[in-house]
């Protein structure tokens, strides 16, 4: 056996070469191997203090809490500079931005060199998925930002548990980070799927730089689950514990902006008593056909990388709970009693430093936190934690969620006639975005699956993988459609939405037994208004029945809206797809208005 010692862990001859060959490119003054231990998170911590990376918070009121600032240029993921890089372009796919992967080396490795001069180089072993899972996935990811140590501590297993995992073993996820000078013009995140690599230069942000979540959990894992038979999706994961003490789990897709994080850790209303929402995950979700012919579910990731505005008592309480200790805060307010806060949070500070590190007061008109600032907590802290996150085998699912924010169209829910019918209606979901500061914009933009900037491969392979992934299962989910942001015509919502979502569920897995009333429509099958229990909430039959309304026109020109996207998917698309919107068109047409 071929081992080295580096610090007190050892490693493989796989894994030392290739940090080897690594340093040799960036040229660090020292390497540190991260063990993943609460020795060292207290080190790393005081030493980012001490640089002044990262501010201590209140110890009273958040105790183990950090504060970070971005750089103002770095505070989101930048899909115009990232890239999948197949030997074969078309590989990629019309969805993706493609480079050559010997440019890619080339252009990135010239960005690398020599950048770690003066700095140190942190090796970061961890793993993607409950240690044991069919489907657990190790990554080694190097870096130069202790920021990012630190938030890939709370987001994957981290340290000594992947290196044991891994073993001898040299199959691995390659993952290079580097700052650099965090130049935009210098930033490029590039994935190798054929390599299982993944380099990223000049960023810091979350997606860009904690290469675990989106790189390696979604391109790099789609790619891997075509290849091995499973499904990387951006789903959150969650079960549903009904008053007999019954649990079953549901994951749902939606584009961002949409609520994922809320409905994972959803509170149930006082009228449905007896209810209990458990959280596997809140982004991502891998997902295997099990020996029983049902579909398996499991979470990649040990922690919550969320989006802090609107996060308050009413929409998200489970989250405010999970984010009041050992939570690392990025671009929010920094109050001047040392806590944090930001737009949509309760009780504003008369004043405080806002995303940009300038003194601010709510009468300045401005935004004094970021739209995009984060928190970064560990799961295990959120209230509604499922027993079973950690559970290598995962959760059995019993119904895929699919959602968009539609203002008109899309009805409240409806189910899906079957596998390729529900694989449909997730390749062709779309979102509005929402409304913007001056005038509202409300384009339309598809995004299947809500996987538009993280399917590492050609779309239309990925819808086939879908539809090949429904012959393997004797006894699939069910997958259903839901709309939270249906308007009336003075562009008030139409449903309550946050909680009450839960009523919406309660439908969804009554029809998941084979129960619960609903007729046939052409887009799928709706609850008929009595069978949403709407005990306790302020909403009238009319309401309801608009909710639940088939709005023919606007149906045929959401089909017909289908083609342009379709069309720049070009002959990979599978023919099954095209027949469901031709069958969706003939079923409307046959209804006499
Ligand atoms: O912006 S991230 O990719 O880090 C998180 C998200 O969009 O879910
Ligand atoms: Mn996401």
């Amino acid at each position: 056996m071929k081992t080295k010692e580096a610090g007190s862990l050892a490693v493989n001859a796989h894994v030392a070469g290739w940090v080897e060959e690594m340093a040799k490119l960036c040229r660090p003054d020292r390497v540190v191997w991260c063990d993943g231990s609460e020795e060292e998170r207290k080190r790393l911590t005081d030493e980012a203090v001490r640089r002044g990376e990262v501010i201590r918070l209140n110890e009273e009121k958040l105790p183990g809490c950090l504060y970070s600032r971005s750089a103002e240029n770095d505070v989101a993921r930048t899909e115009h500079l990232t890239f999948i890089c197949t030997n074969n372009r078309e590989d990629a796919g019309p969805t993706n931005n493609w480079m050559d992967p010997a440019e890619a080396y080339g252009k990135l490795g010239a960005i690398f060199d020599g950048s770690m001069k003066g700095r140190t180089m942190y090796v970061v072993p961890f793993l993607m998925g409950p240690k044991g899972s069919p489907l657990v996935k190790v990554g080694i990811q190097l870096t130069d930002s202790l920021y990012v140590v630190l938030n890939m501590r709370v987001m994957t297993r981290m340290g000594r548990i992947a290196l044991e995992e891994l073993g001898q073993n040299g199959s691995f996820t390659r993952c290079l980070h580097g700052k650099a000078d965090l130049d935009i013009q210098r930033r490029f995140i590039c994935h190798f799927p054929q390599d299982n690599a993944v380099w990223s230069v000049g960023s810091a942000y979350g997606g860009n730089a904690l290469l675990g979540k989106k790189c390696l959990a979604l391109r790099i894992g789609s790619y891997l689950g075509r290849e091995q038979g499973w499904l990387a999706e951006h789903m959150l994961i969650l079960g549903i514990e009904s008053p007999d003490g019954k649990v079953d789990y549901v994951t749902a897709a939606f584009p961002s902006q949409c609520g994922k994080t809320n409905l994972a850790m959803l509170v149930p209303p006082p009228a449905l008593k007896g209810y209990k929402i458990w959280t596997v995950g809140d982004d991502i979700a891998w997902l295997y056909p099990g020996a029983d012919g049902r579909l398996w579910a499991v979470n990649p990731e040990a922690g919550f990388f969320g989006v802090a505005p609107g996060t308050n008592r009413k929409s998200n309480p489970n989250a405010l709970a999970t984010i009041q200790k050992n939570t690392i805060f990025t671009n929010v307010v920094l109050k001047d009693d040392g806590t944090v806060w930001w737009e949509g949070l309760e009780d504003p500070p008369l004043e405080g430093t806002d995303w940009r590190g300038r003194r601010w007061t709510p009468a300045s008109g401005e935004k004094g936190a970021h739209p995009n600032s984060r928190f970064t907590a560990p799961l295990l802290q959120c209230p509604s934690v499922s027993p079973e996150w950690n559970n290598p085998k995962g959760v059995p699912v019993s119904a895929i969620i699919f959602g968009g924010r539609r203002e008109k169209v899309d009805p409240l829910v409806y189910e899906s006639f079957h596998w390729r019918h529900g694989v449909y209606a997730g390749a062709t979901m779309g979102s509005e975005t929402t409304a913007a500061a001056v005038g509202h914009t409300g384009v339309l933009r598809r995004d299947p699956m809500a996987m538009l900037p993280f399917c590492g491969y050609h779309v239309g392979d990925y819808f086939r993988h879908w539809l090949e992934m429904g012959k393997r299962l004797s006894n699939p989910p069910r997958i259903f459609h839901v709309n939270w942001f249906r308007q009336d015509k003075g562009g008030k919502y139409l449903w309550p939405g946050f909680g009450e979502n839960l009523r919406v569920l309660l439908w969804i897995l009554e029809r998941a037994k084979g129960k619960g009333p609903a007729r046939e429509s052409p887009i799928g099958y709706l609850p008929v208004p009595e069978a949403l229990n709407v005990s306790g909430l302020d909403v009238s039959r009319e309401t309801l029945e608009e909710l639940l309304k088939v709005d023919r026109g606007g149906w045929l020109e959401e089909a017909e809206s289908q083609t342009e996207f379709f069309k720049k998917i070009g002959d990979r698309l599978p023919k099954e797809l095209v027949k469901e919107q031709t069958d969706l068109v003939r079923r409307l047409a046959a209804v006499h208005e």
